[in-house]
């Protein structure tokens, strides 16, 4: 490969409107400010990834707006120019991840770096990611997530995706909003892959109401303790049927082999299952190993999403074709879009819930450049020199 390198690092924050708002247990989001990392070779390649920030920490630590820009702007932009500068042209994920691979945290801004790179990589080698990431040209189960306030809205959106073709629903809960939609959600649908996201919202003491969710055939239960927990969801697998699955808790391989010791210890590694999402790992190198990590040990895994726009659900979903990935990911957007605008030409659509990846360079799609630069302004700015 030529030696070029980067020759600068551009921040666009642009505004993303929601269709209809997202409700979780941390609250209802309808509109999401947003960095994309554009990434611009000096062979004039231009990359972009995005950073699936919401407006505030609720959901985690550092996937706010302000939290990732200030990691961006303070530590990983002038530890790149830095290292380039030192150590020569960064041409590669392993040089990248290099740069920056003493911050700590910061998970979701390093992936925004990551995924900009890897789409200079893949346009440079002319290949789907889905390639370049050693997967297939699967076509496979996509699932949505529904984020309704009311046990009628959770309906309404229901209907409207299984109506559509969806195999997968995600339904979102609460304390006092859960084991009755979910029974709902069943007998209106026996046959969905049907499965429950708490984000975080229950206790010791109040998760216990979640046995009642046994009976229903559920695929898994997301998160519903802690943020920071692994232990005590692995305690609590202990004494129901349904797997749990693992999100906000999961930041890396090691915390994914953490979990896979506590589950072996009960011989349940059939119980857990993780929700990769490569910003919430630091990119999609990090989402690799889990991937392989978890397919070895039988601990099943599927791509959630973040809100994202068409733009990073591509990225997600070219991820699906590493065959390691078991379970239908996160099609956002019943319809065709989540947004209002977006910044991708086209939508992504799917046949009877089924996604089929195609052979289009890097995402299979592209960004609309001048939407894009419409919808947001420059927030920061690095420019590499030699
Ligand atoms: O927990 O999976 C989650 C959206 C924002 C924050 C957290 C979560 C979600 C989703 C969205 O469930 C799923 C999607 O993007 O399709
Ligand atoms: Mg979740």
């Amino acid at each position: 490969m030529s030696a070029t390198g980067i020759e600068r690092i551009a921040v666009r924050v642009i505004l993303l409107t929601l269709r209809a708002p997202f409700t979780t247990s941390f609250g209802t989001y309808e509109t999401l400010t947003r960095p994309f990392v554009v990434v611009e070779t000096r062979d004039g390649l231009r990359g972009v990834g995005e950073v699936p920030t919401l407006l505030d920490p609720a959901y985690k630590a550092e996937v706010d707006t302000p939290a990732v820009l200030t990691s961006l702007r303070e530590f990983i932009l002038p530890s790149v120019a830095r290292n380039q500068r030192e150590h020569g042209p960064i041409e590669d994920i392993a040089a990248l991840r290099a740069s920056y691979g003493w911050i700590k945290g910061a998970v979701f801004a390093k992936c925004g770096v990551e995924a900009a790179l890897w789409d200079v990589l893949a346009q440079r080698a002319g290949q789907p990611l889905w390639q370049l990431w050693g997967g297939e040209r699967r076509t496979f189960p996509v699932g949505v997530s529904i984020g309704g306030k009311t046990f009628d809205q959770v309906l309404a959106l229901a209907d409207h995706a299984v109506g559509l073709g969806y195999q997968r629903l995600k339904v979102k809960i609460w304390p006092g909003f859960d084991v009755e939609v979910a029974r709902a959600l069943r007998e209106r649908f026996p046959d969905v892959l049907l499965q429950v996201d708490a984000n975080s919202a229950y206790s010791d003491e109040t998760w216990t109401r979640l046995r009642e969710l046994d009976d229903l055939e559920l695929l898994l239960i997301e998160q519903p303790l802690f943020d920071d927990d692994i232990v005590s969801h692995s305690e609590i697998s202990r004494e129901l049927r349904t797997p749990i699955c693992l999100d906000e808790s999961i930041h890396s391989l090691r915390d994914a082999q953490a979990a896979a010791t506590l589950w072996q210890r009960n011989d349940a590694l059939d119980r857990l299952i993780i929700n990769i999402k490569p910003p919430r790992v630091s990119g999609f190198a990090e989402a690799i190993a889990i991937a392989r990590f978890c397919h070895e040990r039988g601990i099943r895994t599927w791509i959630g999403g973040m809100l994202d726009s068409a733009w990073g659900k591509a990225m997600n979903l070219n991820f699906n074709g590493l065959c390691e990935i078991d379970l239908p990911g996160d099609h956002f957007s019943p319809g065709g879009a989540y947004f209002v605008e977006d910044v991708a030409e086209t939508p992504l659509t799917t046949t009877n819930g089924t996604y089929e990846l195609g052979g289009g360079i890097s995402a299979g799609v592209n960004i609309d450049w001048p939407r894009f630069e419409r919808m947001g302004e420059i927030a920061l700015c690095e420019t590499l020199s030699r």
